[in-house]
């Protein structure tokens, strides 16, 4: 008897932001691990059909469905146009989110709210009507993308801290009502990674390029597919008792004060 605790094959997972950066990467590897992938993205079709070609490249299922996760009735709408036409989803993956690098006295309020609504209340709403069928089917996956600002404040991310700290504790919440129904949510907390979001804090001589480097006890900068392994395991059987939890993927970072500039 074959024990592939970490089968995915013939799962349908929905991937909010999931046509490039951290999104992308572990749908892929989702993907490559044979789910069916649903893409989303809300900027445009265009996008989505490019990152359809991407993922049919690699002989990966891949079907895209444009909505903005925080309008709660075109998140109704796709996940009902999913279930019919796709399958039902087996693993929701709550990825997409925005960050706004503003010190938090020149931080407009409109501001700080579109992070919160964006980070915080978008993975409540699709949460909340994926489930719902999950329940009937008394089975499901969810997984919450947090944050090193999940555990930690950093200046000009106050927003974005607010948001992906809250959304750990809502991961916890989740879990506690959830996984009476065979439906386990967890998080991952990804460290700093090679993504178009941190592009403008990477490029070389950047301070915090040289910051993160030093930060980092595996000194480097993440590769976005370093993911797909915790996606994997959080969303096949190897983790049906595991509840409420974030796995960090963060080379090291929460496990260490950090170190002198001038120490290897
Ligand atoms: C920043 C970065 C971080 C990372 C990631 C760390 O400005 O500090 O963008 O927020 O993107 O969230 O876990």
């Amino acid at each position: 008897m074959s024990l592939n605790l970490f089968d995915v094959k013939g799962k349908v997972a929905l991937v909010t932001g999931s046509t490039h950066g951290l999104g992308m990467a572990m749908a892929r590897g989702l993907g490559l691990a044979g789910a069916t992938i649903v893409v989303n993205g809300n900027s445009s079709q265009e996008k989505i059909d490019a990152a359809i070609i991407e993922y049919e490249k690699e002989g990966i299922k891949a079907v895209g469905s444009k909505f903005n996760v925080v309008d709660e009735a075109a998140v109704i709408e796709a996940i009902a146009k999913i279930e019919a036409e796709v399958g039902p989803i087996d693993i929701l993956i709550n990825n997409a989110g925005i960050i706004k690098r503003t010190p938090l006295l020149e931080m407009e309020v409109a501001d700080f709210k579109e992070v919160i609504d964006v980070d915080l209340v978008s993975p409540f709403i699709v949460s909340k009507h994926v489930v719902k069928n999950m329940v009937k089917r008394k089975q499901g996956k969810v997984i919450n993308i947090c944050s090193m600002m999940s555990e930690l404040g950093r200046n000009s991310v106050g927003a974005y801290a607010a948001a992906k700290g809250g959304l750990k504790m809502l991961t916890q919440n989740m879990a506690t009502e959830w996984a009476k129904h065979n439906i386990q949510v967890n998080g991952i907390g990804p460290g700093y990674f090679a993504t178009s979001q941190t592009e403008p804090i990477r490029v070389d001589g950047h301070p915090f390029n040289d910051f993160i480097i030093n930060r980092t006890p595996a000194a480097k900068w993440g590769d976005p597919n370093d993911l797909a392994g915790a996606a994997i395991f959080l969303s096949s059987k190897a983790s049906d008792f595991v509840n409420g939890h974030v796995i960090y993927v963060d080379g090291g970072i929460l496990a260490t004060i950090g170190k002198p500039s001038n120490e290897n």
